[in-house]
This record gives C-alpha cells, sequence and structure tokens, in this order.
C-alpha cells in the first residue's frame, strides 16, 4: 500500500516517502508531539503527504493536545464546525490564549474577569463583589455578570460580542472584530476599529494611527458612540446561556449560538435573516461622517484643513450627553471626577488621521502582549484604558504547593454565619512564591484579587498575608479544631490597619495547614481568622447565578478610582 501512495514521488522528496511508509495510527502519536502549524508546513510539501497529514484524526489530536477542553466536548463542539482543523484553530488561536483570570484596578468594584470555555466559544464573565451564605463557598450561589463572548464559527473563525446594558437597562451585546490575539497576550483592549468597505492598498508611507494613542476623551466618547449604536438588545436574559450547565442544554445553546451568529452577519435584522442568506449590507458599523458630527464638530471632516477653524467650534453636546449617561453609574464620584478635558483638546488633528483609515467604525478587541511591571504579583496598569491585564496564576508544583487561586472568609469554622450577619465577604486570593528583597527568605505572599464587601478596606492588589515559608511557627491553633488536623504552620504578618487606605500596616499573624488542605491566617494580638480553600471558578460559575452587567465600556473595564461596590445592592436599584 504504502507503495502505491508513494509511486508518483521523485527521488527529492525521499523524506516524504519515509514519512509515508509510516502507519497512521503511528502518525497520529507523532502527531501529539509537533506542533499545529508544523502540520500545516509538512502538508504543504507534497499531495501525498498533505492527505495523510492534514485528516480528521491528526487534527483530532492537536485539539486534544491543546488542552483547553475535555474530549467529550471537543467531540460535540466538532458537529457545528466544519472540521477538527477549523475547530483546533479556534481552540489554539482564541480559547488557549484568553483562558484565565483578568483583572484591572480596584478588586472590590468587581474588576474580576474570569475567562473559560463557554459554549462553541470562550466566554468572560466578571465575578461581582459579594457575600457568601452560612454554607460556605462551595455551595454558594456565585452572581456573575456576562462581559464577552469569542463565538467560533463556521470555519474556526472568532467573532466578538461585547455585553452590556443600554439606556432602557435592556441587556445588549455588541457585535465586533477580535483584532489579534498574541500566544502570551497579557493585554487585552477594547478599542474602535476604523474600516473600509473596499480594501484600498495604502500607500507605503501611510502609517494607521493607533487608537491607544488617541487622548482618552476621544477614545471614551468614539467607544461610546460604536456601543451605543452597534448594541442589539438579547432577548430574554434569563434564558442567558453563556456555558453549558447541565446535559440537556445542548439545544438551547445551539439556538443561542445560531442567534449570536446571525447578528454578527446581519445586525440589528437578524431575526429575519438565515445565517445562508447573503449580507447586503455591512452590519454593526457606525458612519464616520456620523460620527464626526456626533463628537461635536460642525466642519465636515473631509474640510478640515484649515485648521484653527476648528478650534472652538467643538460642540458640548456629547460630553454633556456622555456625562448624563455615566453619572447615573458612578453615582457619587462623578461629580469629584472633572470630565472637562474634551474640551480643553479641541485640534483634533490625531482623531482627523484616526478616521481617515476608513469610512466607518467599528467596535473590536486585540489580545497582546506587552512589557508589564508588577508588585507581589499584581500588573501595574493604565488607568486610562479600556484594558483587562491577565494574572499570572501559577500552578502549584512540588516546591511550591499553596500557589494558585484561593477562596476565603473571615471566621472560623469556615461558613459559621450569625443571624444578624447571615453572609460573609468572599476574597479571592492568589498565592505566589517570591524571594524576600534581601534574599533571605521565601516568600508565599497572598495577593487579594477580589474583596466582597461594599467598600474596599485596602488597596487593589495588596497583599492579604505574606508568609515567611520557610520559617515553622510553634503557635498553637488558638481555637477549637472542628475536626481539623493541623500538619503545618508558619510564622508571617497580615493586612492590618495602617496609614491610610494606600499603605496599609501589617501586624504579625501565624499560617495554619490543616490536612485537608484549608489554610487559616491568624492574626495573633486580635484572633481574626481567614479562613482559605482552593477554587474551581469554572464550577463555581457553572452553579452560580447571571445578574444584569453594566454598560458596555465600563463592563470591560471599570475605571473609576471611587472605592465602593457599583454591583452593591443600593446601587444597582438606580
Ligand atoms: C513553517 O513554514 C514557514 C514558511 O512557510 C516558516 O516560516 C516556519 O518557520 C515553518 N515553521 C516551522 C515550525 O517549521
Ligand atoms: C503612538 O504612540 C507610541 C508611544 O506612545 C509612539 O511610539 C508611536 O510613534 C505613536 N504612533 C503614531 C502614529 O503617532
Ligand atoms: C463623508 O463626508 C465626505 C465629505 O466630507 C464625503 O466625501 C464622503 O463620501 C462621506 N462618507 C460617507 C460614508 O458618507
Ligand atoms: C475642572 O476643570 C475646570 C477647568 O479646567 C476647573 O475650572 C474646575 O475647577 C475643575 N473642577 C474640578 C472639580 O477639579
Ligand atoms: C486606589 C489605589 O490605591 N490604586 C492603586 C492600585 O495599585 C497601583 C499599583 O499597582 C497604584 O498605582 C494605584 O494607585
Amino acid at each position: 500500500m504504502n507503495q502505491m501512495r508513494n509511486g508518483d514521488l521523485g527521488s527529492e522528496s525521499f523524506g516524504a516517502c519515509l514519512l509515508l511508509s509510516v502507519p497512521e495510527d503511528v502518525i497520529a502519536i507523532i502527531a501529539r508531539f509537533v506542533s499545529p502549524r508544523d502540520i500545516c508546513n509538512l502538508s504543504l510539501c507534497c499531495k501525498s503527504l498533505c492527505e495523510v497529514v492534514d485528516s480528521e484524526n491528526i487534527w483530532l489530536v492537536q485539539c486534544e493536545v491543546a488542552k483547553v477542553l475535555p474530549l467529550s466536548e471537543i467531540v460535540q463542539w466538532r458537529v457545528e464546525v466544519s472540521c477538527y482543523k477549523a475547530l483546533c484553530r479556534f481552540l489554539v488561536n482564541v480559547v488557549k490564549p484568553l483562558v484565565g483570570i483578568w483583572v484591572h484596578q480596584n478588586p472590590e468594584l468587581g474588576n474580576v474577569v474570569y475567562v473559560m470555555p463557554g459554549y462553541l466559544s470562550v466566554v468572560g464573565c466578571r465575578i461581582i463583589p459579594q457575600q457568601v451564605g452560612p454554607l460556605g463557598i462551595e455551595e454558594a450561589c456565585v452572581m456573575w455578570s456576562p462581559v464577552f463572548e469569542v463565538i467560533c464559527g463556521f470555519d474556526g473563525s472568532a467573532k466578538f460580542f461585547l455585553h452590556g446594558r443600554d439606556g432602557k437597562l435592556n441587556c445588549c451585546v455588541h457585535p465586533g472584530f477580535v483584532l489579534g490575539i498574541e500566544k502570551s497576550c497579557n493585554v487585552l483592549l477594547l478599542e474602535v476599529e476604523p474600516r473600509r468597505e473596499e480594501t484600498v492598498l495604502l500607500g507605503e508611507t501611510e502609517v494607521r494611527f493607533p487608537f491607544r494613542n488617541l487622548t482618552f476623551s476621544y477614545r471614551r466618547n468614539l467607544l461610546h458612540i460604536v456601543t451605543s449604536t452597534v448594541g442589539i438588545p438579547l432577548p430574554d436574559l434569563s434564558s442567558e446561556r453563556l456555558f453549558p450547565t447541565s446535559k440537556d442544554d445542548e439545544v438551547v445553546l445551539l439556538e443561542r449560538r445560531t442567534m449570536l451568529l446571525k447578528m454578527h452577519k446581519f445586525g440589528g435584522d437578524w431575526n429575519h435573516m438565515n445565517l445562508e442568506d447573503e449580507c447586503t449590507r455591512i452590519p454593526n458599523q457606525v458612519d464616520i461622517n456620523k460620527s464626526w458630527k456626533e463628537l461635536g464638530f460642525d466642519v465636515d471632516i473631509g474640510n478640515m484643513d484649515a485648521g484653527n477653524q476648528i478650534q472652538g467650534t467643538q460642540k458640548k453636546s456629547l460630553s454633556r450627553y456622555f456625562r448624563s449617561g455615566i453619572k447615573q453609574i458612578l453615582g457619587r464620584s462623578s461629580s469629584s471626577k472633572n470630565t472637562s478635558s474634551s474640551r480643553r483638546e479641541t485640534k483634533p488633528w490625531n482623531l482627523q488621521r484616526f478616521l481617515s483609515f476608513g469610512d466607518s467604525l467599528g467596535l473590536s478587541v486585540k489580545a497582546s502582549k506587552i512589557k508589564l511591571s508588577s508588585y507581589q504579583g499584581w500588573p501595574n496598569m493604565d488607568e486610562t484604558c479600556f484594558a483587562l491585564y491577565k494574572l499570572p496564576v501559577k500552578n502549584p508544583i512540588a516546591s511550591e504547593e499553596y500557589a494558585g487561586l484561593w477562596g476565603g472568609t473571615f471566621g472560623w469554622p469556615p461558613g459559621t454565619c450569625t443571624e444578624d450577619k447571615p453572609g460573609k465577604a468572599l476574597f479571592l486570593l492568589m498565592l505566589s512564591y517570591e524571594q524576600s528583597q534581601d534574599g533571605t527568605d521565601r516568600l508565599l505572599i497572598g495577593t487579594k484579587i477580589l474583596e466582597g464587601t461594599h467598600y474596599g478596606m485596602h488597596p487593589n492588589g495588596s497583599a492579604m498575608f505574606v508568609i515567611k515559608i520557610d520559617s515553622p511557627s510553634f503557635e498553637l491553633f488558638p481555637f477549637e479544631t472542628n475536626g481539623e488536623e493541623f500538619e503545618n504552620s508558619y510564622e508571617g504578618e497580615g493586612t492590618a490597619k495602617g496609614y491610610g487606605f494606600r499603605y496599609p500596616g501589617y501586624k504579625p499573624g501565624t499560617l495554619f495547614v490543616t490536612s485537608n488542605g484549608l489554610l487559616m491566617f491568624v492574626w495573633k494580638a486580635t484572633k481574626v481568622v481567614m479562613t482559605l480553600q482552593r477554587l474551581d471558578l469554572g464550577d463555581l460559575l457553572r452553579k452560580g447565578m447571571c445578574v444584569p452587567p453594566l454598560p458596555p465600556c465600563l463592563n470591560f473595564a471599570y475605571l473609576t478610582k471611587c472605592h465602593a461596590n457599583v454591583f452593591a445592592p443600593e446601587r444597582r436599584t438606580s
């Protein structure tokens, strides 16, 4: 049989012959150890090799090797895409780089977005600062809110949707484009992208003016114009199924995916269309001339050459409109914010340069790798950017057994609540190892990434505790053991009231470890206990409850310096 296969090969493809003589099941095993790109390159070598290598079996193996989805779901997803190769494209290029924990400043505001596989999609869900009931974290019905989704098209292409509610409090999706996802991305940027109906060849000297180089007020206003135009109301939030929760969900999930694909293809008219229909106009775009007017300029964008004429003619309409919209959500904090920056900057040359690359505007998302400094595991972030930053959460290994994500509440035994305090604030902590600055100690740092209180007590990303992991403690656990066996304890210090909000102080304490894998940090003087357990956020979300999102741009990254929970009940009702 092999003889027949490579009969047409010349002597120059001896290497290919060698591969062709290998049985298919062996090739499938070899395929586990090569990258998708290798396979593409191999299949380019010659036709017969292409037939062997570019097969469903080989690409199924590649989907498995990506390790983002269990085999049962890979097989289930395959039914709705053209082939395993297309599915692999989505899993490797979209799902794998995005899955993880993404944050912005001030975790007490709920700026924690967990990205996980959905149904033929990858979904981002905000975990809301909240309390958990007497049954503890495991049994808690955790509240979450949809932030974004990237849906896998029939050919493995990626379709972006931003979630958010509109002025009438309807929940909407805002279709947009995925403008590239780098494999080791650490920042996810929400942007506006000028688009042309026909691709015009740009002159070599023409450089696109990047969105991120615009001033904050233009970026914010452009995002606002586009999201308020392209938003499509979702029929019913109660039927929101971003990810499978039980086995009999599949029909609902499939219907929802079809709806989203239609919305992406046809925009607001989706309901009257079939996916096979031709699209007659470009949906989900905003006319640039219209946006220019909405940004408050009287002069035509085409007649912009006489520069100084523009000065002073910019109307205040949009910023006023925007401010009244944002006030509702920001509540108190907006009055202290000075929103006059958009008025100051009246020479919109950069804006014009940016807009000149298209005739319409669309929403886009981009995942890039940038150089980020960090402090105690928490990235230093740009506070004027609609961006999410990936937290480098480490998996536990033998020498760093406590590394990773933990959930916690105050009190011992865990889960006990009193009548006047029926719930307990849910904390999420990231545990990571670092060398102390003088290099003498190995430290275990518990960085706070979510604080379920109504008002932040300590700065964002601050350490709840810092443990000298090589210094055993001889303290005894100061309470009843509640049937737990204590295995280890270490010396350290925990955050305590310090100098102002920005500079928490630290007081001595002990970290106890039980044989069941619970961690307890006990402050020595006050005997306050924080109890931690390992969490599977995906599991928690699947058992949780979906609540309505914030307005679209804020829903992506909540940019404000106020230290209050924007989801706290008194705010949500207004
Ligand atoms: C695959 O081929 C491309 C050019 O066709 C080359 O740039 C790339 O390095 C090759 N990749 C691998 C993994 O060999
Ligand atoms: C955009 O800003 C970056 C740095 O902030 C700069 O290097 C780049 O030249 C700018 N691009 C344009 C087109 O102005
Ligand atoms: C926008 O306005 C310019 C003139 O300022 C015009 O040439 C162009 O066709 C307009 N574009 C659209 C899409 O209406
Ligand atoms: C906002 O800016 C304007 C002009 O730049 C200034 O007059 C006003 O005092 C500022 N308001 C606050 C609250 O900082
Ligand atoms: C409000 C606040 O304290 N923000 C701080 C969050 O952390 C960064 C450093 O990571 C500080 O620069 C911010 O001031």
